[in-house]
């Protein structure tokens, strides 16, 4: 390996090539510190020729990659295996915004472009980017892509995959794939770009992307309120989907178990809403005529929420330094998960007519078998995507906890995931930590074409092993 790594000092700078321990340590356990890697160099390209000459001198010597963004990712799907013969290839140094383009209201940028670098890019030039998510300040559009990123706006802008037009790939061979197009329309056979996206490194590296921008709303009005049960949480939803129809931005839903968990770790981020109800929701309407039009909207709607008893309070932003007090509220959630200690994630999608009885049926099983656990159920609901986390009993030891209960804990909430035909994984991936349990929830077929689809894009199975599906 002496040979490969002083061939790599042809293509890299030997300060980009990582190779000493200490150096390499950050990029090798994951955000939620569930795994730990090792490699044999951590490499920090600056370019897209740099990335392909790289990735042809891996294949040549059936060295493995893992690509790396922001390593925010919550699947292990950006830490190497422990065998420390894989190399980790961070593209956070490609973070050049390529172009602007006004009339087609797209930028070109590089993928180690960080999502809120992004974001005030596209603002100074009077453009929303919409994609956003908690790990902005460090996640970047490549890892956003390579994941097919949700988060807050996905009800009204789609996901990471609806706001990208164009990409460049690096594929296995080391060559480059230029589809960098501002198309909203391309029907030429099959989308590569769709191959890509979504695909966790597994199929080729992302260097740039094409994404689209929007025009910024006037005003955007922000709301807290508190419903008793969750059908009264999706009652609401179709009746601000039919008021407010697009104006309708975020639609976010938080159980009181999670607020008392924020509560107790960041006590300055208190429920402004009295009364401890079961269910807290944040909403959020844009608009683009009027301030006064759409406060206007969203205090009808309210009103009518009250009177058919769907709500019972509300507050309403008075200023954006209270909306984003909302905001952090709801997002500050993850955070005191993190501080309170390991816990059980699932990200899962469920239809919204199957949401009540998903809710009502696991809360209810999972209570019942594992009792005193904290189900610290929050997440995009008008999506209806939950972020389904369970924590261990107060004052048991989550390692202990987690070691004894988590297979079955992840049986019982996937299992209702399969009776209410969901999903097992609704916007963070599969990574490694989903990939056993990929195969059943797929089904034999869509597994097969997967695997035939890595076979042929990576014969080699040098693009992040064992990631996704292992062939
Ligand atoms: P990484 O973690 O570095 O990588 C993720 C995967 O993408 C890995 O498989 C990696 O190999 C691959 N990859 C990275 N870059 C490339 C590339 N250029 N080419 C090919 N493959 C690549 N996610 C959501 O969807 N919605 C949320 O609301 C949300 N909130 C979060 C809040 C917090 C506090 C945190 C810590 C995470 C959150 N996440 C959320 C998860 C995470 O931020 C996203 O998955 C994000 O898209 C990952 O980006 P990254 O740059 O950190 O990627
Ligand atoms: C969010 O929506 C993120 O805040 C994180 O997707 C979810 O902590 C989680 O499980
Ligand atoms: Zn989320």
């Amino acid at each position: 390996m002496q040979a490969f790594i002083e061939h790599l000092s042809k293509i890299l700078e030997q300060r980009y090539i990582l190779t000493q321990d200490e150096d390499k340590a950050p990029y090798l356990t994951d955000w939620r510190k569930r795994y730990i890697g090792k490699a044999l160099a951590v490499l920090l390209p600056s370019t897209s020729d740099e990335v392909a000459a790289i990735v042809k001198l891996c294949a040549q010597n059936q060295v493995a990659l893992v690509p790396q963004g922001g390593n925010t990712g919550f699947c292990g799907g950006a830490t190497p295996d422990n065998s420390g013969k894989q190399v980790v290839l961070n593209l956070k140094r490609m973070n050049q915004i390529r172009e602007i383009d006004i009339a087609n209201q797209t930028i070109t940028i590089e993928a180690g472009c960080i999502l809120q670098a992004l974001q005030e890019k596209a603002l100074e030039h009077g453009f929303l980017f919409p994609l956003s998510l908690g790990a902005e300040g460090s996640c970047m559009i490549g890892g956003n892509l390579a994941t097919n990123a949700g988060g807050t706006n996905v009800l009204r802008y789609g996901n990471a995959r609806d706001l990208c037009l164009g990409l460049e790939v690096v594929t296995a061979k080391g060559e480059i794939w230029n589809g960098i197009k501002g198309l909203r329309k391309d029907n030429t056979g099959y989308d590569l770009r769709d191959l890509f996206i979504g695909s966790e490194g597994t199929l080729g590296i992302i260097t740039a992307a094409v994404m689209k921008l929007y025009p910024l709303p006037v005003s955007q009005w922000t709301t807290l309120v508190a419903c008793e049960n969750i059908a009264s949480t999706i009652a609401l939803l179709n009746l601000f989907q039919k008021r407010a129809s697009s104006l309708l931005t975020g639609f976010e839903m938080m159980t009181r178990e999670s607020l008392d968990l924020n509560e107790k770790h960041f006590p300055h981020m208190a429920n402004p809403l009295q009364g401890n109800s079961p269910f807290t929701v944040l909403i959020e309407l844009s608009d683009h005529e009027s301030e006064e039009h759409v406060r206007q909207l969203l205090e009808a709607i309210l009103e009518e929420a009250f009177e058919v008893k769907l709500i019972s309070d509300a507050v309403i932003a008075s200023n954006l330094a209270q909306a984003n007090t909302f905001w952090h509220m709801r997002e500050h959630i993850t955070l005191a998960q993190a501080e309170e200690g390991a816990n059980l994630k699932h990200d899962i999608t469920i239809p919204l007519s199957s949401l009540d009885s998903f809710i009502q049926q696991t809360d209810a099983l999972m209570r019942d078998k594992f009792p005193g656990v904290r189900i610290i159920n929050f997440g995009h609901l008008g999506d209806g995507n939950l972020h389904y986390n369970i924590a261990p009993p107060l004052g048991v030891d989550p390692k202990i906890f987690n070691e004894v209960n988590e297979k079955q804990i992840h049986e019982l909430v996937y299992g209702q995931v399969e009776r209410c035909k969901g999903s097992i994984s609704a916007e963070h991936g599969v990574g490694q930590l989903k990939l056993d349990g990929l195969r059943a929830h797929k089904g034999e077929v869509a597994h097969e074409l997967m695997r035939a689809l890595k076979t042929a894009l990576d014969p080699q199975n040098i693009l992040n092993p064992h990631k996704v599906v292992s062939i």
